[in-house]
């Protein structure tokens, strides 16, 4: 007989949908010709994850929607994929003009370097895919259990190296992109192809991963990709004279978490070796393949690959994963970071080239009178001869501008106020918050809404305490799932309940460790009240060059944090 524990657990609800999904077409089609609803099916929402769209609904509605008996006010987020952010102007203007012509007039940079349009109603969701697709920029993985948008390292003027780790990111990105027929058929052709010949994922199979993957490319001394929060990381290794030489491997990294359940928590990755430029493909597929292989798919708040590897010990996955190449990993090389902030202004490359790292607030652009930004971009990109580049901090870097050009890109800046716009402090400037309400289903808090507003009192205090130009990391999300990466702030603000967060402390500004608990379901007044001592004595006692999460931990305010469930104490 077998006993409780050997006994296979009961795969979670997900793993029968993709399974009966014929590699994620499902119902989509039928559902989105079913005019009697503005939603889909909930199995059909959750494999048009795969496809980059989300069935949401506007909460602000809710219950006004409600009280009138009517169904929820649906509409569609749809993620743009964009690997290392790059972006080309034609691009821009086509997923500008979008969003007004088909979402609701905002355009969200994320933390991943992509883009979201939120509001996309029912009968505009295939135009709008159709439409991304005609920008040679599309959706597919942008969500869903499978590799999600590669992150990389947003300054291509640093080095030689950062044109090359471009190539290498997009190269990740489409190698381990799936290649189900399925997406081309609902959103290009409209219709399922009658072919009858056998489909395959070669890499995922036919129920994908446990849950959803994510990779980033660092190229030290900046980690604006937060390396160690993701599923695998590589950072680049170059030698003495700025050729690159290969990557250090990182896996494990996570950030999501649920409140008061213990056993799941943040994790910062492992370095497990080094491999060859050549090598990384191979690397990636085999760490995927591992996960789909081992990855919890009974339990989805325990199914990433930090959980795989908490449970089975880095030894077990590393062994795992030079049996299944065949090599080995060769030891890690040094590196180190720096930080992990954005580089503002004006700077100018190797090739003579401008570039210009612009601070959007919480990546999100939507035209008001007194800040027409999205208007002013547009007619930026009109001129531009360079490119875009979405920074994994919400930001936008204009690139490769040439010294012609330049001036004109200055003039659109003034004329737009967008230069106006950047005179911000250092904690302004190294901020982040995620979308949270009124889209997200699983918002707690306010964030993207309400984190502009809190900064602007405690700018107050750090006027006084003289930290007006400091950089020190803030970055708040509505719930634990910490899609800004709360973990990694110094200061990090979490959502408990609406208008109560949770602060942590200590996390250090180049992404290396985590921060830690330090007061819980705070609301406006408490969080002010508990960092105005803290900023005070930090303007006060600060040792030369102490950052403000070192100093959190020196002065004994919260404990440097290892790994795991450690966070939550
Ligand atoms: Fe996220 C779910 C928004 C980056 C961890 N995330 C969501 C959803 C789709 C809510 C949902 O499942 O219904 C949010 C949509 C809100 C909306 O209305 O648009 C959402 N996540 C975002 C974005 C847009 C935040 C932003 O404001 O920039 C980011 C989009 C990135 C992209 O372009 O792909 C975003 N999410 C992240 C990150 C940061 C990162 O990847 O570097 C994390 C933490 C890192 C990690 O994954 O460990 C993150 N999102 C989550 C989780 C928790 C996953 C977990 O392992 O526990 C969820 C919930 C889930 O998957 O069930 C989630
Ligand atoms: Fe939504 Fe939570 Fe992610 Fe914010 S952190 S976007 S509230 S899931």
């Amino acid at each position: 007989m077998i006993s409780e524990s050997e006994a296979p657990k009961k795969l979670s609800k997900n793993e029968s949908i993709k399974e009966d999904s014929h590699f994620l077409r499902g119902t989509i089609l039928e559902g989105l010709a079913d005019t009697s609803t503005g939603a889909i099916s909930a199995d059909d929402s959750q494999l048009t994850k795969f496809h980059g769209t989300y069935l949401q609904d506007d909460r602000d509605l809710r219950r006004d929607r409600l009280k009138a008996k009517e169904e929820k006010a649906f509409s569609f987020m749809i993620r743009v994929r964009v690997p290392g952010g790059v972006c080309t102007p034609e691009q821009w203007l086509a997923i500008d003009e979008l969003a007004d012509t088909h979402a609701n007039g905002s355009l969200k940079l994320t933390t991943r370097q992509a883009f979201q349009f939120h509001g996309v109603v029912k009968s505009k969701l295939q135009p709008t895919m159709k439409a991304i697709n005609d920008t040679l920029l599309d959706t597919l993985a942008a969500c869903g259990d499978v590799n999600r948008n590669v992150l990389c390292n947003p300054n291509p003027h640093l080095s030689q190296l950062h044109t090359e780790v471009q190539a290498i990111t997009k190269g990740i990105s489409d190698y381990l992109s799936p290649c189900t027929r399925a997406y081309h058929e609902i959103w290009i052709d409209g219709e399922l192809s009658e072919s009858t010949q056998e489909e395959e994922e070669p890499i995922y199979g036919k129920t994908y991963l446990p849950r959803k993957f994510k990779i980033s490319v660092a190229i030290p001394p900046t980690n604006e990709v937060d390396i160690f929060a993701q599923d695998l990381g590589f950072i680049a290794v170059a030698s003495d004279d700025g050729k690159l030489e290969g990557f250090n491997v990182t896996v494990g990294g996570g950030l999501g978490m649920t409140h008061n359940k213990q056993e799941t928590y943040p994790r910062i990755a492992d370095v497990i070796g080094f491999c060859t430029t050549e090598q990384v493909n191979q690397v990636a597929e085999q760490v995927v393949k591992i996960q789909r292989d081992n990855g919890d798919r009974s339990d989805r708040r325990h199914a990433r690959l930090k959980y795989t590897i908490e449970d089975r010990g880095i030894d077990w996955f590393t062994g795992e994963l030079h049996q299944r190449l065949g090599w080995e990993l060769k030891s890690a090389r040094p590196y180190e970071f720096t930080t992990s902030s954005d580089r503002y202004g004006w700077s100018q490359g190797h090739d003579g080239k401008w570039h210009l790292g612009l601070f959007i607030q919480n990546g999100y652009l939507k035209d008001t009178p007194e800040k027409p930004f999205r208007k002013g971009l547009n007619e930026i990109a009109k001129v531009l001869d360079g490119e875009f580049r979405l920074t994994p901090n919400q930001n936008l870097v204009i690139a490769n501008i040439s010294e012609e050009t330049k001036p004109q890109i200055q003039a659109l800046l003034d004329e737009y106020g967008i230069s106006a716009s950047q005179n911000q402090s250092g904690l302004r400037l190294n901020s982040m918050a995620c979308v949270a309400l009124p889209t997200c289903g699983l918002a707690l808090a306010e964030a993207q809404r309400y984190l502009p507003d809190l900064l602007s009192d405690l700018e107050e205090i750090l006027e006084q305490a003289g930290l007006r130009d400091d950089a020190i990391s803030i970055r708040m999300t509505g719930c634990p799932n910490s899609c800004a990466r709360p973990s990694l702030a110094e200061i990090g603000l979490v959502g408990k309940a609406p208008g109560k967060y949770n602060l942590y402390l200590g996390a250090k500004l180049n992404g290396t460790r985590l921060n830690k608990l330090y007061r819980e379901a705070i609301g406006h007044e408490e969080i002010i009240e508990s960092l105005r001592p803290i900023f005070l004595d930090y303007a006060k006692n600060r040792g030369e060059g102490e950052q403000f999460g070192d100093f959190c931990i020196r002065t004994g305010l919260v404990k440097a944090t290892g790994q795991g469930p450690d966070f939550h104490d």
